[in-house]
C-alpha cells in the first residue's frame, strides 16, 4: 500500500517485509564490525540516538561538524560495505516512488533506544538533493515528524513500524523532519529498539 505524505514523500507499508529476515541477519553482522556509538554534535551534545554506518561513505558528527567520510572513526577503518539485501530493497523502493537510477553509497544505521529521540533538522550534507532519501523502519515503531520548509511549521505525525519504508525526494528531501521520544517496548525480533537504514546519495 502506498501513502503519500506530501510531494516527493511516499511511505511504503510493509514494503520491506519480503526482505526482513536477510536485513535482520546483515545488520548483525555490520554492527558487530562497525559498532553503535553516540555521536557527539558540534554543540557538543551527545546524540540520544547510537548510529553507525555502511556503505563507501558513512555520516559522522562530532566537535568540528557534520560530515561524510570514508573511514570509521571509531576504527579508522573504511565503513563495511552496503550488504545486498539492505541496497535492493531500497532501489526498489526508489524506482517505485519514480527515482530510477537511486545508487546510494551510503547507509546511516540509526538506533532508538527508550527515550531517544531526532529533534527537527533537515539532511543537507549531501551534494545532491535531486536524490531522494530512502528510509527503512525496523523493530519499535515510532512517531515520525513530517514538517514544513521552516523549522516552525507544524509537523505531521506518521507512524512508522517494521517493514515500512519511505521514500522522500522531490520538494520534500530539504524539509524539517524528526523522531518524537521512543516510549518503552520491546520488539519480538529486535528487542528494545527502533532501527533505522537511511540510504543516501551522498558523494
Ligand atoms: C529516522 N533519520 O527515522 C530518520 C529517517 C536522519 C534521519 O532523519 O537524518 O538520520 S530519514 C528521514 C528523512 C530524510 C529526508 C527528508 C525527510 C525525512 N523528510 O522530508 O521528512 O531515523
Ligand atoms: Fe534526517
Amino acid at each position: 500500500r502506498t501513502e503519500h505524505l506530501g510531494p516527493g514523500a511516499v511511505l511504503l507499508r510493509g514494503f520491506a517485509g519480503p526482505s526482513l529476515a536477510d536485513i535482520v541477519g546483515d545488520l548483525r553482522k555490520t554492527v558487530a564490525i562497525a559498532p553503535f556509538r553516540h555521536m557527539i554534535t558540534p554543540g557538543g551534545f551527545r546524540m540520544s540516538v547510537a548510529m553507525s554506518n555502511c556503505g563507501a561513505l558513512g555520516w559522522v558528527s562530532d566537535r568540528s561538524g557534520y560530515r561524510y567520510s570514508r573511514e570509521d572513526p571509531g576504527s579508522g577503518r573504511p565503513w563495511p560495505p552496503m550488504p545486498d539485501s539492505f541496497r535492493t530493497p531500497a532501489e526498489s523502493a526508489a524506482a517505485a516512488a519514480g527515482f530510477q537510477g537511486f545508487a546510494p553509497d551510503a547507509c546511516l544505521i540509526n538506533r532508538y533506544d527508550p527515550g531517544a529521540r531526532m529533534t527537527l533538522h533537515q539532511d543537507k550534507n549531501e551534494r545532491d538533493f535531486s536524490q531522494p532519501i530512502v528510509s527503512v523502519s525496523l523493530g519499535l515503531a515510532a512517531v515520525f515528524l513530517f514538517g514544513g520548509e521552516s523549522r516552525s511549521d507544524r509537523p505531521a505525525r506518521v507512524r512508522l513500524a517494521h517493514g515500512d519504508v519511505v521514500v522522500w525526494g522531490g520538494p520534500s528531501r530539504l524539509v524539517f523532519h524528526g523522531v518524537m521520544p521512543m516510549q518503552d517496548g520491546v520488539h519480538p525480533l529486535l528487542g528494545p529498539h527502533r532501527f533505522n537504514l537511511t540510504f543516501r546519495k551522498a558523494g
